[in-house]
């Protein structure tokens, strides 16, 4: 099998080290080989395709750059390409990495005890467990300070009541990370499935995120050991702080999905005839070409100073909000003029552009929405907040 290559006008190729290209490869050849064959069937039957879990643990691809627990320990550049690579296959698929591992694993390595990492991480790391990350509810999605779940001490236990909604992976997951109101302000709970009181249903009817499972979470009375808690997550600035890891895997991520619009659509215009000549001979065509080719080698450029930014402990929250805004936009706004240029066979999953197309839509609304990013540079920039 010919292995893709990605458009690449600014020669980033060439500031990759040997085992950042090698670990970018890998992915590129597993999406190729194990994802891209099957993503469309799951996607028409509204289903994750569960069976190459095992072998995402196997190539590092769960909590990619914590250290310990088998987890992979590379850097930020080398993870942030295997994300582009991942999401080339589908949002659905790199959302799975970047729950797993950025709002499940990093919080547990970061605020947990040493008995929750020993019990969750080497089998997160592996794929052998699922977690997931309850931080919306359904009346709290952009603003998650007013949440309304909250957890009461009792003895050596809390006793959880609420609901969160819109969670990835939430119904067949081993354990939910489920942020509540405290006494002390808002914490993180590792809640376990099967847990009495505790109850997942699957949300259906999506037209995006087809081949991935989102669900709602139900809290009744739900007692858990006090052991649960996260004793290192206070407030909702723990929260947020997870939010960032995974952030930073949608500003690579996006690119992928970007990528596969963009190659789509350029062979497709070479090959579709129209008036006795390929429609990519049309002057505007070209321009919609031209322009996709540009976004996408200026987000391209983003998420790697970002990514080594964050390589040296440098990256800031701002800098992290802009390259998701920025390149989730660019993404979404690649696939609807690749879906364009496919005519009506864009509307069709015999080319993979409405699906991405309908993925980043909840790409741009998830991990904070568009707006929201907005005004977090807008606050960084102006010292005044919008939000109050
Ligand atoms: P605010 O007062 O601004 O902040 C509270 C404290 O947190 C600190 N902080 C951060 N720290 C680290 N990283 C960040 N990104 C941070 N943002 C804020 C802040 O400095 C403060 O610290 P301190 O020491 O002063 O207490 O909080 P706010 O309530 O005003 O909220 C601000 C706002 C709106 C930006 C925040 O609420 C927000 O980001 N809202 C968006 C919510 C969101 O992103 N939800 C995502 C849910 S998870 C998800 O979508 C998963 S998708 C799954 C998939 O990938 O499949
Ligand atoms: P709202 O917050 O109600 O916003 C509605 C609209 O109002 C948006 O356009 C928004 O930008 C705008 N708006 C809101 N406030 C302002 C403002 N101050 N100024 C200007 N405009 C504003 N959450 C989790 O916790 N865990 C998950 O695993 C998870 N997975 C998800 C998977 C999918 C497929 C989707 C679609 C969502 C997921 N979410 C998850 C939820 C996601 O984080 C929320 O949908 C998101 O934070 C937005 O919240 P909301 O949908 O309630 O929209």
């Amino acid at each position: 099998m010919k292995r893709f290559e990605h458009l690449d006008l600014y020669g980033i190729e060439n500031l990759l080290s040997p085992e950042e290209k090698m670990i970018r490869d890998t992915v590129r050849d597993f999406v190729d080989r194990e994802v891209l064959p099957v993503i469309e069937e799951h996607h028409r039957e509204g289903r994750f395709p569960m069976h190459i879990v095992p072998r995402m643990g196997e190539l590092g691809l769960f909590g990619s750059t914590l250290t310990g627990y088998g987890c992979a320990g590379i850097n930020s550049v080398a993870y942030g390409l295997a994300m582009t690579e991942l999401e080339r296959g589908d949002s659905g698929v790199r959302s799975f990495s970047s729950v797993q591992g950025g709002l499940v694993m990093y919080p547990i390595y970061t605020f947990g005890t040493d008995e929750q990492k020993e019990r969750w991480l080497p089998r997160l790391a592996r794929g052998e467990a699922v977690g997931c990350f309850g931080l919306t509810e359904p009346d709290f999605g952009s603003n998650p300070a007013g949440m309304r779940t909250r957890a009461v001490r009792d003895g050596d236990s809390y006793v959880l009541n609420g609901a969160k909604m819109w969670i990835t992976n939430g119904h067949i997951a081993d354990v939910a990370l489920v942020w509540a109101r405290t006494e002390e302000g808002i914490q993180g709970f590792l809640v376990e499935k099967g847990t009495p009181g505790f109850s997942a249903r699957e949300i259906k009817g999506k037209f995006s995120f087809r081949a991935s499972f989102t669900s709602e979470l139900s809290f009744e009375d739900c007692r858990i050991p006090a052991a649960n808690r996260l004793p290192g997550a206070k407030g909702l600035k723990a929260a947020l702080q997870s939010l960032n890891q995974a952030r930073y895997s949608i500003a690579w991520g996006s690119i992928g999905a970007a990528l596969a619009c963009f190659h789509a659509a350029l062979d497709y215009s070479k090959e579709r005839v129209q008036f006795d000549r390929p429609i990519a001979g049309f002057q505007l065509i070209q321009e919609k070409l031209v322009w996709m080719a540009t976004e996408i080698t200026k987000a391209q450029l983003l998420a790697y100073q970002l990514g080594r930014l964050k390589d040296q402990g440098r990256a800031e929250p701002v800098q992290i909000s802009m390259a998701k805004m920025n390149n989730v936009a660019m993404a979404l706004e690649t696939a609807r003029t690749a879906r364009e240029i496919l005519g009506a066979n864009g509307i069709s999953d015999e080319y993979p552009v409405i699906r991405h197309m309908c993925n980043l839509e909840s790409v741009k609304t998830y991990e904070g929405t568009h707006q929201i990013h907005t005004l977090i540079i807008g606050q960084h920039l102006t010292g005044l907040s919008a939000f109050q």
